[in-house]
Formats: C-alpha cells, sequence, structure tokens
C-alpha cells in the first residue's frame, strides 16, 4: 500500500472548521467580520492559539526574527530540503475570517493528520504564519515573508508606521528581533517548494462550478503617493471661480486612475484606496490631499505604462485646476508564475480526489510571491461566495474548505514520493 492511499481518507473536517471558527472569534467584529491587523493585541492573541495549533500538531515551534511563526518537523532524510506550507492569520480592517487564516490552519491540519497517522514524510516538514501580510497601519505588507526570502529592504527596522511606530519595535512585540533579522532568511537549497491554501478571493471558481483552483501566477502590485497641493481658504468667501480646491483636483485624479484599468485597460485593476484631506474642517477649502493608489498586474511592464498613464493625467489635471500634483510611486510587488511541476502536482492531487479543477491568475497578492525569490511555488485556491473579500461577507463553504485541505494533504504527499520541484 502506498503512503497516498494510507491517508487517502483526508483531513479531519470538523477539527479544521473548529480551528476556522476559533480563530474568527479572535478579533471579531460586531458586523460578522474580523480586524486582527499585525502586531495588535489581536494579533498577538491569535499567534499563541496558532502557535498552541502547531505544538499539538507535533510541530517544533519558533517566531524567526521577522517574526514569522513556523512549525518544523524533520523528516527521515536529514539532508533533504523542507517542504514549507504556509499563509497569514493577520487581516485588513473588518476583513473575514478566511483570507490567510485558512491556509495556514489547513497547513496544520495537514501536518497533524500525517503525524496521528504516522506518516514521515522524507523531507523536512514547516508550516509558517508568515508576519504581516496585509500590511496594517502603513506598514510595508508581506513584511515577513520578505524576512524569509532575504529581501527586508535595509534599514527596515527603523521605518516608521503611520502611527510613528518603528517596524523594530512592532516586530518585538510579536517575539522579532530587528537585530537578528538577515537570520530569517533561508536559503535557496534550504526549500524543496512552497505550498499556499487560499480562498480565491474572487468569483471565477463559483461562477464555473469548480472546487479547485491551480494558481497559473500572482499579480504584481505598485503602491503609488499622489499629493494634490492647491490653496486652502474661506469656505464662505472665496468665489467658485477663484480656488484651487485640491479636493476638486484629487477626485479628477480619482476618476483618472479608474479609468487607467475600467476605460483604458493598461491594467488590470487600479484603486484608490486612501484619501486624506487638509485642513479638514467643513469650513476650509481643501489645501492638500493625499492619495493612496494602487496598480496591479501579471505583467510588470504594463505596472509601468499604468504608472506612465498615471504621470500624464496628473499633468493635465494640475494645468487645468492650477493645482500641483506630485506622483511618487511605492512599494512594487513583481508578478510572479507559479511552478508548472507544482501546477501539475496540485492538479494530479485535485484529480486524486475526485474533483475538478480549474487554472486561473491570482489578483490579489500572497506571501507566496515573495518566497518565489527563493523557492519554487505552488497555490491551491477554493471559492469564494460571491467573490467576496477584505469584507467581513467573506466566505467558503465548509466541504470546499475541507476539499482544499485533502489536495493540500494529497499533494504534500504526492510531493514528498516524487520530488517534482527538486533541482
Ligand atoms: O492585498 C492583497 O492582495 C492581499 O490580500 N494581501
Ligand atoms: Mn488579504
Ligand atoms: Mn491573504
Amino acid at each position: 500500500m502506498t503512503v497516498t492511499e494510507r491517508v487517502r481518507p483526508g483531513v479531519d473536517a470538523g477539527r479544521l472548521m473548529e480551528h476556522i471558527t476559533a480563530l474568527a472569534a479572535i478579533g471579531a467584529t460586531p458586523d460578522g467580520g474580523v480586524t486582527r491587523l499585525a502586531f495588535s493585541p489581536e494579533d498577538v492573541e491569535g499567534r499563541a492559539y496558532v502557535a498552541r495549533l502547531m505544538a499539538e500538531a507535533g510541530l517544533a515551534v519558533r517566531v524567526d526574527p521577522a517574526g514569522n511563526l513556523i512549525g518544523t518537523r524533520p523528516g527521515i532524510d536529514p539532508g533533504a530540503a523542507t517542504l514549507v506550507l504556509g499563509s497569514h492569520i493577520d487581516t485588513v480592517v473588518n476583513g473575514g475570517a478566511y483570507d490567510g487564516a485558512y491556509g495556514v490552519l489547513a497547513a496544520i491540519e495537514v501536518a497533524r493528520t500525517l503525524a496521528e497517522r504516522g506518516v514521515r514524510l522524507a523531507c523536512g516538514l514547516a508550516v509558517v504564519a508568515f508576519c504581516d501580510e496585509e500590511g496594517g497601519h502603513g506598514t510595508m505588507g508581506m513584511l515577513g515573508a520578505h524576512g524569509f526570502a532575504g529581501a527586508l529592504p535595509p534599514g527596515i527596522a527603523k521605518v516608521l508606521d503611520e502611527r510613528g511606530v518603528p517596524v523594530g519595535d512592532l516586530l518585538a512585540a510579536v517575539g522579532g528581533d530587528a537585530e537578528r533579522l538577515p537570520e530569517a532568511a533561508w536559503a535557496p537549497g534550504d526549500i524543496a517548494a512552497y505550498l499556499e491554501l487560499h480562498v480565491e478571493q474572487g468569483d471565477v471558481l463559483e461562477r464555473r462550478g469548480v472546487p479547485i483552483g491551480v494558481v497559473e501566477s500572482i499579480a504584481g502590485r505598485v503602491n503609488v503617493s499622489v499629493t494634490v497641493e492647491g490653496v486652502a481658504g474661506h469656505a464662505g468667501t472665496t468665489s467658485m471661480d477663484h480656488r484651487s480646491d485640491a479636493l476638486v483636483a484629487a477626485a479628477r485624479v480619482v476618476l483618472a486612475v479608474r479609468a487607467i484599468a475600467a476605460e483604458e485597460g493598461v491594467v488590470l485593476r487600479a484603486t484608490t484606496g486612501t484619501c486624506s484631506v487638509g485642513p479638514g474642517m467643513w469650513n476650509v477649502i481643501p489645501g492638500r490631499v493625499r492619495l493612496g493608489v494602487e496598480f496591479r498586474d501579471v505583467s510588470a511592464d504594463r505596472l509601468d505604462a499604468a504608472l506612465a498613464r498615471l504621470a500624464g493625467a496628473a499633468g493635465e489635471i494640475a494645468a487645468a485646476d492650477g493645482v500641483t500634483v506630485t506622483v511618487e510611486p511605492g512599494a512594487r510587488t513583481t508578478p510572479v508564475a507559479c511552478d508548472p511541476r507544482l501546477r501539475d502536482l496540485v492538479a494530479g492531487a485535485a484529480r486524486e480526489r475526485g474533483l475538478d479543477c480549474h487554472h486561473l491568475p491570482s489578483g490579489a497578492g500572497h506571501d507566496a510571491q515573495i518566497v518565489a525569490r527563493v523557492a519554487p511555488i505552488g497555490m491551491i485556491f477554493v471559492p469564494s461566495e460571491g467573490g467576496i473579500s477584505h469584507a467581513p461577507g467573506e466566505h467558503t463553504a465548509p466541504h470546499h474548505l475541507v476539499w482544499g485541505a485533502d489536495v493540500l494533504l494529497s499533494a504534500v504527499l504526492r510531493f514528498d514520493e516524487a520530488p517534482v520541484a527538486r533541482g
């Protein structure tokens, strides 16, 4: 009997659902969402819960200097590289219960299932809850994954979040250590492959009626700060034709951003997600507005084209409205492809479970795209009802959650039997 046949029954569905429900209660909001921003007391509590589950699954638990919570189990072959599974447990403000948390909890369930059935893998196994994937409170996002991949920007420990707290202090609050960040980095040869299970966060699988997604590529993202400077003035006395209203011009920028994706099709997605108005009083014409814009696409060239288009639109708006508009590109993640051999592996695992799969790109960012710098990556999606995510209405049917975890279990076993991505 092969190892795969011995574990065919799949994971413990009741236990997986219990863990998802319990973690969702930490940071639960009144309208059914979850706020568990990275480094917050809720995150600290959630991490303690997840660490306990890792230990119960027979994993050796530690926090690396970049704040990643890691559970490991050595393989039979001491020289073998490690198969890494993971995702994140931090959320956006009033986000959902599944984004990230599902992938971490399902990976722990897979590790526990293997341990309970006495299955020792040839390769080492690690489950990682990556630190600060979402960039809560204005941190860079995917902070832990960057540390894991040895790709943190120099001086990151001194960078302040939007409340003025240095990243080094944030890390200390979750057991990280800014003085030892280089030690968080895994060398390329240490990782056999990285697999991440995640809710789709879009509606492609649901519309097709397919339970498993095999991710082909992950979109890249560029954040852009746009500052509009006009002239503040008295809202009651300044005539309408003598104003340099920064917010009116900023509104045109918001529309231009949308048009770059929606009408011009330069990139797949374009969003203005933040807006701060100064001085910010009812009776004062806005003198200064800051917008937080992001573009996403699976092509780096198209991200560049969107930046150029925005710079052009900014110049036109500035000239027409008598304001200055400054466009500053910020954090950027590169689009990445999933490893074709791991895509085949996931498709084979779904087939083995009798589940249909569909190959699709990911519009959302994931820790996997940073880990891709040091390891071949593969991602598995399960359907999101209505495609809703980053909102309280995020939901995935329990049977889809369980099937996704079962596919991850099969993928791990198949990988261990034939480590397709090593080499
Ligand atoms: O914003 C994103 O794509 C992700 O959820 N971190
Ligand atoms: Mn998210
Ligand atoms: Mn996520």
